[in-house]
Parts: C-alpha cells; sequence; structure tokens
C-alpha cells in the first residue's frame, strides 16, 4: 500500500517537530513547505539523515512552491508568526490572516481531499479563516489547541497526584486563550472525577483552582521563558495524535476546534469541543450539559472568539 502523504505548511519551530515526530510514527512521506528558502529543504535533509539511526522509513521532502504539496492527504498549518513576549494572540490576527490566505489557496488548489489542521494563531479565528478561504469542507478543517491545552492540565494534575500521566485525563472546552474552559468534573484520574478527588482529600478547592489557572495560562508561561517564541513541542505533539486518528482512523475522542452548526447554541463558528476524529474527518460533535458557571465560562471564551472573528471580517471584508 502507497504511504500517505503528510504536507506542512511552515517549517518553523513547531513544522520542523512535527516533521521529525511524523517520521519517528512512520505516518507517511512527509512534505516540509516554507517561504524561507532553504530553511524547509535544510530541516527536511537533516530529518532524513536521522531516518537510518532511527530506523524509519519516509521520503522527506523540503519546498516552497505549493505543487510540491500535491495530493496530501493531512495538511498541518503553522505558517505565520508566532506570539512573542508582551504580544497577545489578537496582535497576530492581521499578518496571520494575510498567510491563511495564501495557505488556504494552496491547499484549494493541490491538496483538496487532505484532512486539514491549522495550529496558527488566533487559533480559533484562522481556523475558520482557513476553511473560508481553502472552501475545504468544515468536518476535514479543524483547529488544534484543545489537546495541548488538555495535555497541559493532564501534566500538571500528574505532578500534583504523583501519578501516571496516562492515567490522567482532562477535558478542555471553549476557545484557546486566556478564557479557555478546563472541566474539573470530566475531568480524572483513572475515571474518577477531580471533583470526587477534592471530596476524597487528594486536593484542595483553591489549589485545584491553581492548577486551572496555570492550564489556562499554560502558553505565556512557556512564552515567558523562552522569550524568542512559544512552545512547540507539546503543540507538535498534539497535532500528530490528531493526524494519527485521521490516518489510522482511530476514531480518538480529542478536543479539537471544530465548526460548529447549533451545537452549544452555535452556528458558524469555530470552537473548542471534543469530537471524534476518524477517516471522514470530524466525525462526530460531543455536546455535553453545561452547568450554570461551565456555562458562563463557555460563553465567555465564545464571545472571545466572536470578538476576532468579527475583526478578522473588517479586515477581510470577503470572508
Ligand atoms: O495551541 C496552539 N494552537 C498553538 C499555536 C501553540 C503554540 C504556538 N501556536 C502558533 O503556531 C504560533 O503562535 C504560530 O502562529 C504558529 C507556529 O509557531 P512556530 O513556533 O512554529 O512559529 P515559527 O517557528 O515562527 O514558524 C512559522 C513559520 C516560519 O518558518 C515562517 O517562515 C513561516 O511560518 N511562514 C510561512 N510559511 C508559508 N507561507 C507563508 N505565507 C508564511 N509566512 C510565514
Amino acid at each position: 500500500m502507497a504511504r500517505s502523504k503528510i504536507a506542512l505548511i511552515g517549517a518553523g519551530q513547531i513544522g520542523g517537530t512535527l516533521a521529525l515526530l511524523a517520521g519517528l510514527k512512520e505516518l507517511g512521506d512527509i512534505v516540509l513547505f516554507d517561504i524561507v528558502d532553504g530553511v524547509p529543504q535544510g530541516k527536511a535533509l537533516d530529518i532524513a539523515e536521522a531516518a537510518p539511526v532511527e530506523g524509519f522509513d519516509a521520503a522527506i521532502a523540503g519546498t516552497s512552491s505549493y505543487a510540491s504539496i500535491e495530493g496530501a492527504d493531512v495538511v498541518i498549518v503553522t505558517a505565520g508568526v508566532p506570539r512573542k513576549p508582551g504580544m497577545s494572540r489578537d496582535d497576530l490576527l492581521g499578518i496571520n490572516l494575510k498567510v491563511m490566505e495564501q495557505v488556504g489557496a494552496g491547499i484549494a488548489k493541490y491538496a483538496p481531499n487532505a484532512f486539514v489542521i491549522c495550529i496558527t494563531n488566533p487559533l480559533d479565528a484562522m481556523v475558520w479563516a482557513l476553511q473560508k478561504f481553502s472552501g475545504l469542507p468544515a468536518s476535514k478543517v479543524v483547529g488544534m489547541a484543545g489537546v495541548l491545552d488538555s495535555a497541559r492540565f493532564r501534566y500538571f494534575l500528574a505532578e500534583e497526584f504523583k501519578v501516571s500521566v496516562e492515567d490522567v485525563t482532562a477535558f478542555v472546552l471553549g476557545g484557546h486563550g486566556d478564557t479557555m474552559v478546563p472541566l474539573t468534573r470530566y475531568s480524572t484520574v483513572a475515571g474518577i472525577p477531580l471533583t470526587d478527588l477534592v471530596k476524597m482529600g487528594w486536593i484542595e478547592a483553591a489549589r485545584l483552582e491553581e492548577i486551572v489557572q496555570r492550564t489556562r495560562d499554560g502558553g505565556a508561561e512557556i512564552v515567558n521563558l523562552l522569550k524568542t517564541g512559544s512552545a512547540f513541542y507539546a503543540p507538535a505533539a498534539s497535532a500528530i495524535a490528531m493526524a494519527e486518528s485521521y490516518l489510522r482512523d482511530k476514531r480518538r475522542v480529542l478536543p479539537c476546534a471544530a465548526y460548529l452548526d447549533g451545537q452549544y447554541g452555535i452556528k458558524g463558528r469555530y470552537v473548542g469541543v471534543p469530537v471524534v476524529i476518524g477517516a471522514a474527518g470530524v466525525e462526530r460533535i460531543i455536546e455535553i450539559d453545561l452547568d450554570k458557571a461551565e456555562r458562563a465560562m463557555f460563553d465567555k471564551s465564545v464571545a472571545a472568539v466572536e470578538g476576532l472573528v468579527e475583526a478578522c471580517t473588517k479586515i477581510a471584508p470577503a470572508l
């Protein structure tokens, strides 16, 4: 059987890590695309030279031509400008919107059947714009944020409880940003909800709230440490989990920025919700009941996404 083809648009910090992880997991042949000449070619060659050592077979090519992504099964988009210290995600809007226009046109022309995962910030607005610019079905265009946000939450909880990260599940809803909604009653240690763990004396409610807040600020924590860029290892690992679920038809239940068509009372916007990702793309959107407090947090998060989308339509009225 022919190998799958994975196109990575943007060969920066996340793009390079995506290429390495896709190679290590033998997800398919890889094309790294960037407008900076030499960088995608150099990274592709470097990773190809790691293949004999790590023992994976994949064709890895660097390119600055959209024609090279022709027929890609998965396209992962990181193209754009990353957040710098002091810069909000929203500041990135204008520049990255233009980038989405170019990328959307490239995908429409050369990879119209692909499953597209957008990572570029501000995420919930960029994935919305990319779906419009590319014209691909909404079930084939998703945004990566929730897997990363919940991975951070899981890591912090595993550290706190001194248990394996594997036994901690976490549930994060809403937009990617300071208003994201980590849901404690649906987050568990081996199936035991965090709300029960509070009752069982594993953790004080106030300490749990601190961890929730650290999760919300997870991106900024890394930006402040790195000073010259944003997180890339965990974001890349998160997008690869989504790509793998599609390519191997695993039907994993993952929190993603998905196009809502009435679910959660929202129409025509991308918001972070749990979805099933399989061979058909987004196969199901899971709609859970929210209590009053959760609904209020969710609405606040959705309002933040709405603000970004409105700003996009002002910059690009065609959207
Ligand atoms: O959870 C999430 N969604 C995120 C999002 C978590 C972390 C980082 N997140 C965002 O991902 C971040 O704010 C950025 O918008 C993207 C990519 O982050 P990365 O750290 O990989 O940024 P880099 O290293 O700057 O890489 C971006 C590359 C760089 O090589 C540019 O030359 C290229 O994008 N670029 C382009 N490629 C193709 N086409 C165009 N027009 C273009 N413009 C820039």
